[in-house]
């Protein structure tokens, strides 16, 4: 099969964007002009080859779905103007993204990478890509200082979470960057925006080279697609991801590029809605006394809350608290829940709660999980869009029954 770079115009849509936000997520990428009938809603386009009316000449666009696909291009250019970047690439899951980024590396480079960061990251990084002879320095990125101190001359990446999953800590991306372009500019910024999303952050104005996504998160929100995404401005980093994309083909299904484009269109007032109600849930937590500490970056008890107020537009949805006893505590809360569903993942129209200790952090050694700080008391809630009073009800009764008057 032909070289891919020819076969596809990228996404640039931030060069005829619209000025807001939800604007953008609604109508990017999505003229009705662009099909024959002009429909409205984009078609599924399922197709795995396309034809040809001579040998390489693609007189359509597109060639083999793995290289391109309309549905998915119609998605990818809208995740690039919610993202404020000039191309996005879409994947079969948020790992997959990671990995393809990773496939861009060679062995001997080395990556800087948060420590408090998603159990599967911290997998992939320290258990598969360690194997390849690129290794990983897990630092605290907090302090952009001890991203200066990790780099080494072979370092070819910095990855970042900010906020951090689980413990909500911030990076100051800005910062990071200019540590890490400074001591060497060819060094790659990640920033993974899982958290946050498209919504209440944007990375690459802040001098990240890419932004990476769990589409299967808030992007698209509802908890039923696996997807991931990279958004970059960097012509150059473009081709080399979407050669990467090409040539490993861990690429998004159409189907799915449908549902998360879908997923897009209510992005904005979603995430002002899951907000909304994590402050309930966070202050609500802050006054109980059967709970120890809460961790929402919204609240001025975050340790980062200025750097939360100027680095991106709102808070988001993850609300992290350590309750009062041990492990029996948090396991009969889990369990007592009823709007709240014991489950992983997060970012969903649903609110979900985990114990990330035994759950999506489970793979990272007990030592590492005592030094980060996550215990066995520390629940992971990610709030949905139900009504407040139902979930303030609800966190109530499971904590009435989880912690007994005695741990007061
Ligand atoms: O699950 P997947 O779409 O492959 O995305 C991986 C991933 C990457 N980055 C962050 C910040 C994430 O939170 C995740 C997935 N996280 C969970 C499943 C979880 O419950 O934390």
């Amino acid at each position: 099969m032909a070289e891919p770079s020819a076969k596809r115009s990228p996404a640039e849509a931030s060069e005829e964007g619209f000025p807001h936000f939800a604007t953008q997520a609604i109508h990017s990428g999505q003229d009705p002009d662009q099909w024959r009938c002009q429909a409205m809603i984009p078609l599924i386009s399922l197709s795995t080859t396309f034809k040809q009316n001579s040998p390489a000449v693609l007189s359509g666009g597109y060639e083999y779905t793995r290289g391109g696909n309309p549905t998915r291009k119609v998605y990818e250019d809208c995740l690039a103007a919610c993202e404020n970047a000039k191309y996005a690439l879409s994947f079969s899951s948020g790992l997959a993204s990671c990995m393809s980024v990773i496939n861009t590396l060679s062995s001997g480079d080395h990556i800087v990478c948060c420590d408090d960061v998603y159990g599967g990251t911290n997998r992939y990084l320290n258990r598969v890509v360690a194997r390849m002879g690129i290794t990983t320095s897990m630092v605290d990125c907090s302090n952009a200082d001890n991203v200066a101190a990790a780099i080494k001359p072979n370092t070819k990446l910095v990855w970042i979470e900010s906020p951090t999953n689980p413990l909500l800590k911030l990076c100051d991306i800005k910062a990071v960057a200019d540590a890490a372009h400074s001591a060497n500019k060819d060094i790659i910024v990640v920033t993974d925006n899982t958290f946050m999303s498209s919504y209440f952050q944007h990375p690459l104005d802040l001098g990240a080279d890419i932004v990476m996504h769990s589409i299967t998160k808030y992007m698209n929100g509802h908890g039923d697609v696996l997807g991931g995404a990279l958004c970059m401005n960097s012509k150059d980093l473009y081709d080399k991801l979407y050669f990467v994309q090409y040539a490993v083909g861990a690429v998004q299904s159409p189907f799915d590029c449908y549902m998360a484009n879908r997923g897009l269109k209510t992005l904005a007032v979603r995430m002002k809605q899951h907000q909304k109600n994590a402050f309930a849930v966070a202050r609500f937590l802050e006054a109980h006394s059967r709970v120890e500490r809460v961790v929402y970056p919204g609240l001025p008890s975050h340790p980062q809350h200025e750097l939360a107020c100027r680095q991106g537009k709102g808070f988001g949805g993850m609300v992290v608290c350590f309750i009062k006893g041990g492990l029996e505590q948090s396991k009969t809360f889990l369990s007592s829940l009823k709007v709240f569903t014991l489950a992983e993942s997060l970012g969903g129209f649903e609110s979900l709660a985990e114990l990330p200790s035994r759950m999506t952090h489970a793979s990272i050694t007990q030592e590492e999980r005592t030094k980060l700080g996550i215990s066995d008391t520390l629940i992971r809630l990610s709030v949905g869009l139900e009504e407040e009073e139902d979930l303030l009800t609800d966190l109530e009764q499971a904590l009435k029954k989880a912690v007994p008057d005695s741990l007061l």
